[in-house]
């Protein structure tokens, strides 16, 4: 039978039409005259996955003929944002399609906006797995993202009352365009259940699992598609369905509603993702989901090997997997199964391939969000995991004990089982120990993890360890979010910097350019009209599009402190109180970000927020001078309005407590400056655009270190600083809440009496440094001279430069050039 192949002219406007007509009509069964937004979106969507398609096949056929080693990214989650408007960039007809809507009379945006995103991950861990995707497809490397389908993502936020209110996300509910469902493709997971020994014909003694349940995998593919070339590679999502044979022993005994309740309870697996990035919980779900994704995505890499080579034996050759973080550790203990029981590989075999395949990214050195699974759960789900963790255990302690003869608190230390008291077992352990390369998301939090949290496997494997600092698609997060922005750089410098960021450099000779200047400042405002829409249609708020648009986007939580930032506001709110007319650089300080529901700080960090802003916002002392504005529901789509309307960033977590950080690289990607402590990638970040265009304040992470030391006393620094005192005074008489003094104590007072995030230590030194930012922005020219060397100074920062780096120095994988016509 013959493949249709791809053909040069399958891009052009008459061919495109032609499609949208026909998938409208024949796909969807609407006529043009009462087809809606969403089903034009729908239709057009179509049109464009059919392009994708044609490339996506000759991209696998391609990978299967050559042989190739293939990344696989192992991922509990993915925040790819909306694909239509990305897909057309990376096939290099948006600007003739929106010539083409507008000829008609339509504009692409609104189509565009009807696309619900895929909330598969929490915040930047999530988000980082799509845009290594992104740069993979880029890059043309051979990829695969393993992931799992959730039903329901992140929730959708909604501010009532000033409080945070979770809205279940339907993202399935008008179907998934963009996804292939291959029933075919489908594995089955044990779950639970005991383990037996006996003697195989031979003699050789060999394990039975006998589950307690069975679940089917079932995969759906997303066609990932790379600028400018014609790899497309793919994210493969695994979905939970119940095996038939269990339904039919069920229907055979006539009982039907038993059937039912196994399907449901089966698909329960992959129904919704967790919603908290830490602290760490111990779910038996959560372990289920975790095992699911790893069995699925490893049984399909035998398959896929299976295919073309006669054995496992040169597996390593052929895959190098990659955990982001440790939610799919489990896949090194499930590869050492597969290996060892269903393929009767030696155990040393097995476990020489297995540290070759797999390498592990740290991304928190929050001790609380640790993975750490209490052994009787763990070996309730998986039994005959935990023995094969006890065998890796005891193979690596004899090694410890060889290194370090006689130092027993070394082996406890490293030990995959903590046995200090309640027994667990420690993920992050498990991935160090089963994989040849670990490495954190930036430098400061490369050197943390080495001198702290992974400090005795450091020493032990000096060699293992590598720094790979994170970065973040310039496709995305600049050429598709920011049209203005690109159109002007394109005039002055070309469009080679959406392959290759460095090239941004050329910028610099413009900096002080006035005319250049000039519409640099243009399309900063252009961006920020565009927001106070936004803002005015979702709040209702009016905001002044001219006021410095101050902006701090991202999870809340207390290490974030996003409270000091409401210290700082409620501290220009007092002058102005004082003052009616002191003249201030106007503001509007822009909050977004979601609360994991059970995280109660944070849900009162949100009320607080808007509380402050109802009282600002509405006193006419204030005179519109400042505003305050609570965003609701950020995700991949919002961020895309906010990052490019943003003057300044906030970037001012507890220095030692932030892992990279990657909204710090959008924001200044698209010329906003940055306000931050020395922490995570914040450093580099300072490092790149220079001292003088970046607003440093707060202890460093020796410094918070020293203070920790000497016993910190948070009151002192309320007794001392006047206008610390002043706003901790008018927080807690009840001012922001109706006279309510209640509703903030606990606030306040984990302010005063324990501030483990050290606001009331960096208080004095954020207000100065954002009086300085107020004071710079008066002076345009500066300004916006410190802007375009903001973006012009960002190449490192791209996750191509990152992905370069994962594949030269930690999976060794080449690319693979990719033809039109195969
Ligand atoms: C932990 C947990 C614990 C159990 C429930 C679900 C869940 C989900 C995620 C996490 C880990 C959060 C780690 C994380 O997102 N780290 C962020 O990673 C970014 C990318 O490297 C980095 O820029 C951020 O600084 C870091 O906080």
């Amino acid at each position: 039978f013959i493949i249709k192949e791809a053909s040069d002219n399958d891009l052009d406007m008459e061919s495109l039409g032609r499609d949208l007509n026909e998938n409208l009509f024949y796909y969807l069964g609407k006529s043009p005259l009462v087809a809606t937004l969403q089903d034009i979106y729908h239709a057009f969507a179509l049109t464009v996955r059919k392009r994708l398609l044609q490339r996506w096949i000759n991209t696998s056929m391609a990978y299967v003929k050559q042989k190739v080693k293939v990344v696989c990214y192992f991922s509990a989650e993915y925040l790819p944002g909306p694909h239509l408007g990305n897909n057309l960039l990376n096939l290099g007809i948006f600007p003739t399609i929106s010539q083409a809507f507008a000829r008609v009379g339509a504009n692409l945006d609104y189509f565009l906006d009807q696309e619900e995103e895929p909330g598969l991950g929490n915040g930047g861990l999530g988000r980082l797995a799509a845009c290594y995707l992104d740069s993979l497809a880029t890059l043309e490397i051979p990829a695969i993202g393993y992931g799992l389908r959730y039903e329901f993502g992140i929730f959708d936020q909604e501010i009532r009352d000033g409080w945070q209110a979770e809205i279940t996300d339907k993202w399935l509910q008008w179907d998934n365009p963009w996804e292939i469902h291959h029933p075919e493709i489908a594995y089955e997971v044990k779950l639970g259940g005991c383990c037996q020994t006996h003697p195989d014909r031979d003699g050789r003694l060999v394990v039975h699992w006998h589950p307690e349940r069975v679940v089917k995998g079932v995969a759906y593919d997303t066609p990932i598609l790379g600028y400018n070339v014609n790899t497309c590679n793919v994210l493969r999502l695994w979905k939970a369905e119940a095996i038939e044979s269990f339904d039919f022993q069920a229907f055979n005994k006539g009982d039907y509603y038993d059937a039912v309740d196994e399907k449901l309870v089966s698909e329960n697996l992959t129904k919704v993702l967790y919603p908290n990035d830490e602290p760490f919980e111990g779910k038996k779900l959560r372990l289920e989901q975790q095992y699911f994704l790893c069995s699925c995505a490893l049984q399909d890499m035998i398959r896929l090997h299976l295919h073309f080579a006669p054995n496992l034996g040169d597996f390593h050759e052929s895959w190098a997997v990659q955990l982001n973080d440790t939610h799919p550790a489990i896949s090194v203990v499930e590869l050492m199964r597969l290996l060892v029981d269903e393929r009767q590989i030696p155990w040393d075999q097995a476990w020489d391939t297995t540290r070759k395949v797999f390498s592990y990214t740290n991304h928190t050195l929050l001790p609380e969000a640790l993975e750490k699974w209490p052994l009787p759960l763990f070996a309730q789900v998986l039994p005959r995991h935990l023995e094969i963790i006890f065998e890796i255990n005891r193979r690596f302690l004899d090694s410890v004990r060889l290194r370090y003869p006689g130092d027993n608190s070394k082996a406890a230390r490293l030990s995959l089982i903590d046995e200090s008291g309640d027994r667990y077992v420690r993920m992050a352990h498990l991935a160090c120990v089963g994989s040849h390369a670990i490495n954190g998301v930036s430098a400061l939090h490369t050197e943390l993890l080495k001198s702290s949290t992974l400090q005795d496997f450091f020493e032990l494997w000096p060699e293992k360890f590598y720094n790979i600092t994170n970065g973040v698609t310039p496709r995305r997060f600049l050429a598709l979010s920011n049209p203005r922005l690109t159109a002007l750089i394109n005039s002055k410098i070309g469009s080679d910097w959406i392959k290759d960021l460095y090239k941004l450099r050329q910028l610099e000779e413009f900096a002080e350019d006035p005319d250049f200047q000039q519409s640099w400042r243009e399309v900063k405002l252009a961006n920020k009209r565009q927001l106070a829409n936004a803002i005015k249609a979702r709040t209702g708020i009016s905001v002044d599009p001219q006021s410095m648009f101050d902006i701090q986007v991202k999870r809340l939580h207390e290490y974030k402190r996003q409270h000091l930032n409401v210290l700082h506001i409620i501290t220009l709110y007092l002058r102005l109180k004082k003052d009616p007319t002191l003249e201030i650089t106007p503001r509007t300080i822009i909050f977004g970000g979601k609360a994991a529901p059970g995280y109660f700080m944070a849900r009162l960090i949100i009320k607080l927020i808007s509380s402050v802003a109802e009282v600002v916002n509405r006193d006419p002392d204030v005179n519109d001078r400042l505003k305050v504005v609570f965003f609701p529901n950020f995700n991949v789509k919002n961020a895309q309005k906010i990052y490019p309307a943003a003057d300044l960033s906030q970037q001012i977590s507890t220095a030692g407590k932030e892992a990279s950080g990657t909204g710090n690289m959008k924001f200044a990607l698209n010329g906003a400056l940055t306000i931050g402590t020395l922490d995570g990638a914040n450093v580099e970040i300072r490092e790149e655009v220079g001292p003088e265009n970046f607003f440093l304040f707060g202890h460093t992470v020796e410094e918070v270190q020293y203070i920790k030391a000497q016993g910190y006393n948070p009151y002192l620094y309320y007794q001392s600083n006047e206008h610390l005192r002043e706003v901790i005074d008018l927080l807690r008489s009840g001012f922001f809440a109706h006279g309510d003094r209640d509703l903030f104590r606990p606030l306040v007072e984990s302010l005063l009496y324990q501030d483990d995030y050290l606001l009331m230590a960096d208080y004095q030194s954020y207000i100065e440094r954002q009086d300085e930012a107020g004071m710079t922005f008066l002076d345009k020219k500066r300004w916006t001279r410190m802007s375009i060397l903001n973006t012009a100074r960002m190449g490192k920062f791209s996750s191509d430069r990152a992905i370069q780096e994962y594949c030269q120095h930690i999976w060794q994988v080449k690319p693979t050039f990719i033809e039109l016509q195969d």
